[in-house]
């Protein structure tokens, strides 16, 4: 049976059959995709009326690729009080938003609780409010730095609030790329299993990748497949977010940036070799609006959503420093023959708009 048609019976590709896919015509590749969100999501595109925070950029950990965190090229260190992240909370519930997005650096200077109350603050006030907060590498700088297990901090932000954790921090999980951007936090394995340990409390999470950079497209389907892995163990992940590296402002030099034929090409790949996570979110921050529109023709069914703010790829070149209005995001949509669906965090349909 050749690749096209083992694709097409839903039956698993090898490694190096993954890989391969890469060598097809894009407009092939990109059907054989569209079959499979079809067959999921039909026209159906997701989208999420929230609101990003990142209440501080003060990090002891040094990213390559990060334009956000305090640093020699960006000098300007901040850490918001809860009384101002909760004034912007306040603010954009008047903009009927579902969910807040809360990542943060790594600041060891302001102690566990400073993290924790801000979700026990947002919550008593805006019970409705889906809090998604802290990502795998934020979970384990917290565990290192207050001598606690993953399993205590998980207990600590459920226990004040949080309702599921982000993507981010998987960023590349073959361990030499991973060394080279990213050296000193999470590792891969540790990223991996504190997101099982998650899953096994129930609890519901995205995976994100971070590519166009210095890795290689094999090292893009490794990452898919150790997803793969980990998801048939747990089922516990949502939605997979391709995320195209941006490039300025910060300290990883790359010569020459991704084309928009490889970001779509990656988009169907991970349609089709992730057959075991549902969603396959075009986050519009990162590949641009235009390619976000496009990439629901070649898998993606999610758009992620209004934001509002967007801090940390903006600061790295991305066009996303004031979020899309919602208006705009559904209009969008609509012109490209998608249907428009409101959901909410872990991907209940609210509204078709
Ligand atoms: O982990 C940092 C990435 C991530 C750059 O779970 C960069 O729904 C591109 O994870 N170029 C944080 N990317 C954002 C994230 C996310 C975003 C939207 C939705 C969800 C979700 C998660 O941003 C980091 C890192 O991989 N990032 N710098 C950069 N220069």
């Amino acid at each position: 049976m050749n690749i096209v048609e083992k694709i097409e019976n839903g039956e698993r590709l090898s490694f190096d059959e993954a890989l391969s896919l890469y060598d097809m015509d894009l407009y092939e590749l990109g059907e054989l995709a569209s079959k499979k969100r079809e067959k999921l999501h039909q026209r159906k595109t997701y989208f999420n009326i929230n609101r990003h925070i990142n209440p501080t950029n003060v990090c002891k950990d040094i990213c390559k690729f990060c334009a956000y965190s305090a640093s020699r090229k960006n000098p300007l260190q901040y850490t918001m009080t809860h009384d101002e992240i909760l004034t912007t909370v306040n603010d954009a519930v008047t903009r009927d938003i579902k969910e807040v997005h809360i990542v943060s650096a790594h600041n060891p200077q302001t102690g566990l609780e400073w993290y924790l109350e801000i979700f026990k603050k947002i919550k008593q006030k805006h019970p409705h409010i889906h809090i998604k907060a802290l990502t795998a590498a934020e979970i384990h700088f917290l565990s290192e730095e207050y001598n606690k297990s993953w399993e205590e901090i998980m207990d600590l932000m459920i226990e004040y609030g949080v309702d599921s954790i982000p993507g981010g921090g998987a960023e590349i999980f073959d361990e030499g790329v991973r060394d080279f951007i990213c050296k000193g936090k999470v590792n891969s394995q540790q990223w991996l299993d504190i997101h099982k340990l998650w899953h096994q409390k129930g609890m519901e999470s995205n995976v994100t990748m971070l590519f166009g950079h210095v890795e290689k497209r094999e090292h893009r389907i490794d990452h898919m497949f150790r997803i793969r892995g980990l998801q048939d163990e747990t089922g516990g992940f949502n939605c997979f977010i391709p995320l195209v590296y941006q490039k300025e402002n910060n300290y990883l030099k790359v010569e020459n940036f991704i084309t928009a034929n490889e970001i779509l090409k990656t988009f169907a790949i991970s349609r089709i070799v992730l057959d075991n996570v549902p969603n396959l979110k075009a986050y519009w921050v990162t590949s641009t609006v235009n390619l976000a529109l496009l990439a629901q023709e070649f898998g993606a069914n999610d758009l992620d959503g209004t934001i509002e703010k967007e801090t940390i790829n903006s600061a790295a070149g991305a066009k996303s420093a004031n979020g899309i209005a919602l208006k705009d995001f559904v209009e969008l949509i609509k012109d490209t023959k998608f249907i428009p669906v409101e959901r909410d965090s872990v991907y209940n349909e609210i509204k078709v708009w």
